[in-house]
């Protein structure tokens, strides 16, 4: 279904315009797929106990129930009759699972291999540098300008390389369903594309301090032409109020400054002890 100028209802609109599939959305499925399936498989299991409970429940005037050959235990029952039924749910139930583990693996392949496979593709990606630190962001475009909030278009790939200037740091949004690990030293990537503008929190999920939960920031994700009139006018501010920031006072950073929009980070000079 399809209306004049409006998205069309379904897959596009999770795909978005992008036509990505996104991790959001990869995470997503396999979840519900698990949910549904874990709940399927659950209540098949206890319908089929409780109505064997009701079927050889205890009888008085059946009583005692006629000699039966039961398998003894540690044996394994003779195929045919009682047997048959045990390889059967015995097979079904590995089926299930090995399906489980080779979509789950072939699905976080695909999450893993899209960015270098869409830049291949010659699919505009956006590449931003993250930075944590003791106790905060710093997010570096490519132009060279430097926010303390992250500042994306909706509907673009946006690559992100995570890495950290003091200790361990996790950087991860909820929303869109990604987190990466912000090692010192070390570059880690994860990528991301958001259908819908609007703000979202992204926080710290590895415990690096005392300041560590209050270690959050926002995530704007703008309409691309309003993102484009921001990042051309950060064009050469990466040299701009390039004052000390002195280590721990980055926590103190009033809420105001950090929330104004396109709020600059003056760039980071010494490490923190
Ligand atoms: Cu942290």
């Amino acid at each position: 279904m399809e209306e004049a100028g409006g998205p069309a209802v379904g897959d596009a609109v999770l795909a978005g315009t992008s036509g990505i599939r996104a991790p959001a959305e990869v995470f997503n499925s396999i979840f519900v797929v698990f949910l549904g399936l874990g709940t399927l498989v659950g209540v098949v299991v206890i319908s089929y106990t409780l109505y064997n409970a009701y079927k050889y429940r205890y009888r008085e005037d059946e009583d005692p129930a006629p000699e039966m050959e039961r398998p003894e235990l540690g044996e394994l029952p003779e195929s045919g009759g009682k047997g048959k039924k045990l390889f059967l749910s015995f097979g079904i139930s590995a089926l299930i699972v090995l399906s489980l583990v080779i979509w789950t693996y072939a699905s976080l392949l695909y999450v893993e291999g899209k960015p270098a496979e869409a830049q291949q593709n010659g699919v505009e990606v956006l590449d931003v540098e993250v930075d944590g630190f003791r106790f905060g962001w710093q997010f570096t475009y490519p132009n060279g300008a430097q926010t303390a909030e992250l500042r994306v278009p909706a509907d673009r790939m946006v690559n992100l390389s995570v890495t950290s200037q003091d200790v361990f740091h996790n950087f991860g949004i909820p929303e869109l369903r990604i987190k990466s690990d912000a090692i010192p030293g070390q570059t880690t990537n994860t990528w991301f594309v958001a259908e819908e503008t609007g703000t979202y929190q992204a926080n710290c999920y590895e415990i690096c301090g005392e300041g560590h939960s209050g270690m959050t920031t926002k995530v704007h994700v703008m309409e691309p032409e309003a993102y484009q009139e921001w990042y051309e006018g950060t064009e050469g501010t990466e040299s701009a109020g390039n004052e000390t920031a002195g280590g721990e006072d980055h926590a103190l950073t009033g809420p105001d400054e950090r929330d104004a929009p396109g709020a600059l980070v003056p760039a980071r000079a010494g490490g923190v002890p």
